[in-house]
């Protein structure tokens, strides 16, 4: 243990906060890392490219190719992020050899991923993929094509059994999302019926009861896409009246609203309402809502709603960005470890001077309070955290991924 640490401790603890305490609870709780970053969200149906009004910008060396590529990087990157992990999937990365078509995909095609996750100690998450498909060309859940609805229906109900399995196996609870980039270019004339037929189509791939101690649905919004600028169907109040009223989860994406909204402040309300929610953690700037997720005022709004409050178990915490501009290992590990950075400030906020200060109705000593906290020696926990989850810290992270990337990255 570190002089450093020992000072910050003691920092900590004239503000009447348990620095112990405070990682043990962090230790329990969960970010899901998402498979995606190391591919481009490319997948592994060869055919096409990405699509879905997402966009995957920068050609950095070493994209991973195949599943073992993939899985290789995650093992490597799990090495980098301290704390409990889960591992997010697509459908897409499903290892069929092509040969399955989305609505025939089953827990035998993701066998690979089980294993690996037993293996590696990781609960598993899942999403449908409604995007880079010829049948998503005119929309996914909302289309007015009776047979494409159909497909996209049977796949999440695929899926659904899939992350069934995988809740099952692991004995470990797996959170289901369901996203689709359906929407309009231009300003449609009907925007109503293609939303009945998203209520439909949701319906039909939750009419079968799954154990909740299995999988768990939840729904996402957005805003706008590329080439979905003047309406996205599946948007905010829709979502929320639809997870309100059928009881599954809303996922917040942190890239989905306008510029100067923010999720942070959705999650007290969502929760008043929602048994859990299901956060993508993300960085919008301007258009692109996918940027590494950075620890900015925002990520730490974020990490300190889930802590005041204690949601820790009804906030499933999972990332959502892709980088191809720069590493992608290190794209994802400042990315993760900055979730878990805010996650541990959060942990270290006096929480009862604040509530005081606040309920005796002195704002000036909160706001003196919240703004000293940012000057406490805070890094000096962080690399106790990082030393005793036995991952590396500061610029040791990148020396990691310089020599991987030498020894590995390089040679692909
Ligand atoms: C897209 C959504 C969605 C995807 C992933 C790949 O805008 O955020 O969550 O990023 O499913
Ligand atoms: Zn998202």
């Amino acid at each position: 243990m570190s002089k450093c640490f020992e000072i910050a401790k003691e920092c900590y603890a004239a503000l009447g906060v348990d620095v112990e305490a405070a990682i043990a609870r962090l230790e329990e709780i969960p970010v899901s890392l998402h498979c995606w970053q190391g591919d481009d969200v490319a997948g592994f149906e060869s055919a096409g490219s990405l699509d879905g009004g997402i966009a995957v910008t920068g050609n950095y060396p070493g994209r991973a190719r195949n599943a073992e590529e993939l899985r290789a990087d995650i093992a490597e990157v799990l090495k980098l992020i301290p704390g409990k992990k889960r591992l997010n999937l697509h459908a897409i990365y499903a290892e069929t050899n092509g040969k399955v078509e989305r609505n025939e995909l089953e827990p035998c095609h993701f066998a690979n991923w089980l294993d690996f996750a037993k293996a590696q100690d990781l609960g598993l998450d899942f999403n449908p993929t409604f995007f880079s498909h010829p049948l998503a060309a005119n929309g996914t859940l909302t289309s007015a094509d009776d047979g494409a609805r159909k497909f996209w229906i049977e796949h999440a109900i695929a899926c659904r059994k899939i992350a069934a399995h995988f809740g099952k196996e692991l004995n470990n609870t797996c959170v289901t999302n369901i996203w689709i980039p359906d929407g309009s270019k231009d300003t449609p004339y009907d925007r109503l019926n293609p939303r009945k037929r998203l209520v439909d189509s949701l319906d039909a791939i939750l009419a079968e009861k799954i154990d909740k101690k299995y999988n768990l649905d939840a729904v996402e919004s957005k805003l706008f896409g590329i080439g979905a600028e003047s309406c996205t169907y599946g948007s905010n109040e829709f979502y929320m009246g639809y997870a309100v009223s059928r009881n599954i989860l809303l996922c917040l994406d942190a890239g989905h609203f306008h510029p100067t909204e923010v999720i942070s402040d959705k999650i007290s309300s969502a929760l008043l309402y929602l048994d859990d929610i299901l956060l993508h953690v993300s960085r919008g700037v301007r258009w692109d809502s996918d940027h590494v997720v950075c620890w900015d005022p925002e990520l730490q709004a974020i990490a300190s709603e889930i802590v005041r409050h204690g949601f820790e178990k009804r906030v499933h915490i999972g990332l959502d960005y892709f980088d191809a501009s720069i590493n992608r290992l290190a794209a994802w590990s400042i990315g993760a470890r900055n979730m878990s950075k805010a996650l541990l400030f959060a942990l270290l906020e006096p929480a009862k001077l604040l509530a005081d200060a606040e309920n005796s109705g002195d704002n000036a000593s909160r706001l003196m309070l919240l703004e000293e906290l940012k000057s406490l020696p805070f890094g000096a926990v962080w690399k106790e955290y990082c030393d005793r989850s036995n991952v590396p810290c500061g610029m040791a992270v990148m020396d990691q991924i310089k020599k991987y990337e030498t020894a590995v990255l390089s040679k692909r």
